[in-house]
């Protein structure tokens, strides 16, 4: 028997394969799609204190090697999302509450909602590039710390982050050193990477509307910039749960993320992209990859990536 199972923070997942927040799971009904796929969580869409439209169509892109959007968090309001993980309940698997505030006493007042919910999990997302006016939280150092300080203060979950992409090795320090002197769950490595620009040569346009066509890249563009960002983090907070998230479209891509140090993974253009029989033909393949390279769990390998110095 190859196991795939992972646990966060006490929360045990059947698998180590669900959906990353964003794509297809911002309704009930979309949900209920992943509760009854082979996801092995349910991630909610990000969700600000009031409901917001999102921004102006087009918004999203399919693009050859993955996508763009800048869909401008479209949600129903958190408190839509506080009920609906009390329906999701009954698909029994644990429930991740996204919550990504326009401001801090946003993110404080929803969190503190949140605490008395069926949520298993809260990620707070510090990386939406996509807000108008709406600087990346998690670029900026000093607003990092004050956000994580208050609501590491307030969050009775477990409560992981969720970061944009780092280049440059000071910044991943200089963040690791922030997320170690705070008591986190887990952090999710990536989300899109914010403002790429796809162009249509035919049409001499951007191919997405908001913000002039610029808009966050995700799916096999961002694959190796994920990777980069698990193994560093993983290097330098080696006791913190990573999720991976970036382009992994097989089971060898998610394979490659545990080897990197993940403990697990979510899937986001792919479910986009090929709807949710994604979750289950990932999995499967993962098991089949184990199953020929000898290993028995993801314990077998995980972290253990090997470098040629
Ligand atoms: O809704 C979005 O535009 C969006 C969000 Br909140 C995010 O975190 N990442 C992304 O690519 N799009």
């Amino acid at each position: 028997m190859i196991d795939i199972t992972a646990e966060i923070s006490g929360v045990k997942l059947e698998t180590c394969v669900f959906n990353a927040a964003g794509p297809k799971d911002a309704t009930l009904k979309e949900l209920e799609v992943i509760a009854k796929s082979a996801s092995s969580a349910i991630t909610m869409k990000s969700c600000t204190l009031e409901p917001r439209k999102g921004n102006p169509e087009p918004r999203y892109c399919d693009l050859p090697e993955g996508s763009i959007n800048s869909s401008g968090l479209p949600n129903l309001g958190y408190k839509e999302y506080v009920r609906f993980s009390s329906l999701l309940k009954k698909y029994h698997k644990p429930v991740v509450a996204s919550v990504s505030g326009l401001k801090l006493a946003d993110n404080v007042k929803i969190i503190k909602v949140f605490n008395n919910s069926e949520a298993d999990l809260i990620e707070l997302n510090l990386s939406c590039p996509n807000v108008p006016g709406k600087p990346q939280v998690c670029y900026d150092f000093e607003q990092s710390e004050e956000v994580l300080d208050a609501i590491t203060d307030v969050c009775k979950k477990p409560l992981g982050v969720k970061l944009a992409p780092y280049f440059d090795f000071a910044h991943f320090e200089q963040m690791a050193g922030i997320l170690r002197k705070r008591k986190l769950a887990f952090i999710t490595c990536i989300n899109s990477i914010g403002n790429a620009l796809v162009i249509d040569p035919d049409k001499e346009s951007a191919v997405i509307k908001p913000k002039g066509g610029f808009g966050g890249l995700g799916g096999k563009y961002v694959k190796y910039t994920a990777l980069a960002n698990v193994r560093k983090f993983h290097e330098l907070l080696p006791h913190v749960p990573i999720i991976g998230c970036g382009g992994i479209y097989s089971g060898k891509d998610a394979f490659e993320f545990i080897l990197a140090g993940a403990t697990a993974v979510q899937l986001g253009t792919v479910f986009i992209q090929e709807g949710p029989s994604c979750f289950g033909r990932i999995q499967k393949e993962l098991k089949d990859y184990l199953k020929k390279k000898g290993y028995e769990t993801l314990e077998d390998f995980r972290g253990k990536l090997k470098t040629l110095d």
